[in-house]
Order: structure tokens, then sequence, then C-alpha cells
């Protein structure tokens, strides 16, 4: 896996975008899972980028287009993924959620991934991206009363917003479930920064597990997961 995640770093580095989606073409063809395409893949290859990074092997631009390229490959996935399950789209899953990053926080690939693993199992979904206010996260779970609300933290002097983000959201009173995760939620345990009622999650698999869970109408208290 090493050997495509160094292939897929110099095409991303490159701004090669249709060859590497002609890539992401053939994980579909070969129905790679999807946890395996954001996880040991997207994610793989970015953190190998950040690695060049702080060896000086490559500079802020290359980073910015590689990322770029990195968005454009993950949204164009989510959206082939699921033309080629339209059967599921009868499925359809009522449940609603919305995903952000945290005031300031502009590493946004992992909560489009987030989001895209939410629409693959047809959820409805609102991703409002990088660096959103808290007033306006308020403003928009009350309108549209999401049973879901994630959000992503990588920088570590964001710490507390995600504390008092946690604190004012599970204040609304349709009582939606939080999750977080995010670059510090690998690496420290938030839990304890964190509101009783929220999940921290520290990668896909366990929000797919978590999906999975609430989907069966007996685990309806998905705090108990
Ligand atoms: C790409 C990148 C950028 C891009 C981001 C582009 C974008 N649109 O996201 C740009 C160029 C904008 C950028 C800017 C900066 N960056 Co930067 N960046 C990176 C890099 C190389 C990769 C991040 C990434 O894309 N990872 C891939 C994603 C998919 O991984 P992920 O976010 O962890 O998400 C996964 C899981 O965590 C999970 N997940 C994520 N969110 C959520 C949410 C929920 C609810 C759940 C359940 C799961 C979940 O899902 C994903 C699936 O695997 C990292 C290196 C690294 N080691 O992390 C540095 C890094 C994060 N950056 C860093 C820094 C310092 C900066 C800057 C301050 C640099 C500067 N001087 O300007 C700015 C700050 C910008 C800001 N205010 O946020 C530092 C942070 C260090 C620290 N102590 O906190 C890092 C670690 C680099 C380093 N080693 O120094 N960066």
């Amino acid at each position: 896996m090493r050997v495509a995640v160094k292939q897929l770093a110099e095409l991303f580095l490159k701004g090669k975008v249709e060859e590497s989606l002609t890539i992401m073409e053939q994980w579909i063809e070969k129905e790679v899972p999807s946890m395996e395409v954001y996880e040991e893949l997207l994610t793989e290859t970015m953190y190998h980028i950040g690695e060049l990074w702080e060896e000086n092997q490559i500079t802020v631009a290359d980073e910015h287009i590689a990322s770029n390229v990195c968005k454009y490959i993950a949204s164009n996935y989510v959206a082939a993924k699921k033309k080629s399950h339209l059967d599921q789209e009868r499925l359809k899953v009522k449940n609603k959620a919305m995903f952000f990053c945290v005031d300031e926080e502009k590493h946004d690939l992992g909560i489009q991934m987030v989001s895209n693993i939410f629409k693959e199992s047809n959820w409805d979904v609102r991703l409002l991206g990088a660096s959103l206010p808290l007033e306006d996260a308020l403003s928009f779970a009350r309108k549209w009363q999401p049973d879901v609300i994630g959000m992503s933290v990588s920088i570590a002097y964001h710490l507390p917003s995600i504390i008092n983000y946690t604190n004012e959201l599970q204040q609304l009173s349709f009582k939606p479930t939080i999750l977080v995760g995010g670059r510090l939620a690998r690496i420290y345990n938030l839990k304890e920064y964190c509101t009783d009622n929220t999940l921290v999650f520290q990668n896909l698999k366990e929000v797919h597990n978590w999906i999975n869970y609430i989907r069966d109408d007996e685990h309806g208290d998905a705090s108990s997961f």
C-alpha cells in the first residue's frame, strides 16, 4: 500500500488531476472499500505529504496544490460511488447530519471524508466546510435540526474551541448527537475535554461502525455506543 501512497503523493504534488481521477476510477472498478480509499490511500497520502513538508522536501505551495487535488478526488469519489450503487437510493435514510471545522481551522479534508461516509450511507448531509464560527454553527443547527453534528479539529491551539463548541451545542433543545474527530483526536484523548454525550472518533472505521449500529432501530440511544 505504501507504494500506492507514494505514487499518489507524486500525482497530487504535480497537480495531475486527470491521472488521479483515473486511479480513483480503478478503485471503484476494483471495488476497493471506501474505508480503505479514505483511510489507507487519501489520508495516508496527505500524512506522507506532511512528512515531506516537515523535511523541507516540498514547499507550502506544493502542499496547497496537493490538498486541492485530494479534495477534488474525494468529492468525485463519493459522487461516482453513489452512481455505482444507485439501488441504495431506494433505501433512503431520513437522518440528517451537518459537519464543519471549528473557527480558524482550515484542515477540512478529513471532515469532507466523514461527510462522504454519511452520504454513502444515504444520510441527508450538509458540509459547512472549514472555519465555521460557533454562532453560525448554532444558528444553522437551530434552523435545520440535524440528528448529528460533527466537527473536526487538527491544530493543537484549537483545542479550547472543542470544549466551547461541544458545551454550547449540547444545549440545543432537539438534542443532536455530537461527534468530534480530526488529527487531534488521533493523538490525544479528547474525550476528557468534551461533554458526556459527545462521541469522539479516531478514524472513519469507528464512525462507519457507529452509523451501522444506530441504523438498527433497537439502538435508538446513540450515546450508549
Ligand atoms: C494539508 C495540510 C494543510 C493544508 C490544509 C488543506 C485542507 N483543505 O485541509 C493547508 C495548506 C491549508 C494547511 C495550513 C496550515 N497548517 Co497544515 N497540514 C496539512 C497536512 C500536511 C495534512 C492534513 C491532512 O489533509 N490530512 C488528511 C486528513 C484526511 O486527515 P485528518 O484531518 O486527520 O482526518 C482523518 C481523521 O482524523 C478523521 N476525521 C477528521 N475530522 C473528523 C471529524 C469527525 C467528526 C470524525 C468522526 C472523524 C474525523 O477523518 C479523516 C479520515 O482518515 C498536515 C500534516 C499532518 N501530519 O497532519 C499539516 C498540519 C496539520 N498543519 C500544520 C500547520 C502548523 C499548519 C499552518 C499553521 C501552517 C502555516 N504556518 O500557515 C496552517 C494553519 C491553517 C489553519 N488555520 O487551519 C501542523 C499542525 C501542528 C500542530 N501542532 O497543531 C501539521 C501537523 C504539519 C506539521 N507537522 O507541522 N495545512
